[in-house]
């Protein structure tokens, strides 16, 4: 008999400008699905410059900050809530290091990519700034509850 583990964790995932021009969308949802984990919320939409530089405040006086958010506004990204056991953790493991060189075969930045400025996807680093990120990204009404046959009966 399986024990039923609070699953209730959520984790903010987003899918870069890269990603999305690359075609990778598809693949990247697929490797969170098949893990297990639950689709909450997504949508695609261009963020403005103002919108990521909040998104972004914490490394603001970096000196790659002016490139991040010029990448980051070139193109639509695919914004995700995602849900399940452990996700905030297991998502940084599933995404791979923050440089891809770095980044263990089998992740998806370490499948997909080789630049640290072009690293396809980004993943929550706490269940804090998960929280931060998921309210700063969706409104309550667009998350959605729902059961899910794999969450909620066999993973
Ligand atoms: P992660 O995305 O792995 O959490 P952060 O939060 O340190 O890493 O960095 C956010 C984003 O900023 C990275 N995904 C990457 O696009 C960019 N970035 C981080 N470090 C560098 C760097 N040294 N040079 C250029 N871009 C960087």
């Amino acid at each position: 008999l399986i024990t039923k583990m609070a699953n209730n964790e959520r984790s903010f995932i987003m899918i870069k400008p890269d990603g999305v021009h690359r075609g990778l969308v598809g693949k990247i949802i697929q490797r969170f699905e098949e893990r297990g984990y639950k689709l909450v919320a997504l949508k695609q939409i261009t963020a403005s410059k103002a919108h990521l530089e909040e998104h972004y405040v914490d490394l603001k006086d970096k000196p790659f900050f002016p490139s991040l958010i010029s990448y980051m506004v070139s193109g639509p990204v695919v914004a995700m809530v995602w849900q399940g056991l452990d996700i905030v953790k297991q998502g940084r493991a599933m995404l791979g290091a923050t440089n891809p060189l770095a980044s263990a075969p089998g992740s998806i930045r370490g499948d997909f990519s080789i630049q640290t400025g072009r690293n396809i996807c980004h993943g929550s680093d706490s269940v804090d700034s998960a929280n931060r990120e998921i309210a700063h990204w969706f409104k309550t009404e667009e998350i959605n509850d729902y059961k899910s046959a794999l969450i909620d009966s066999w993973v």
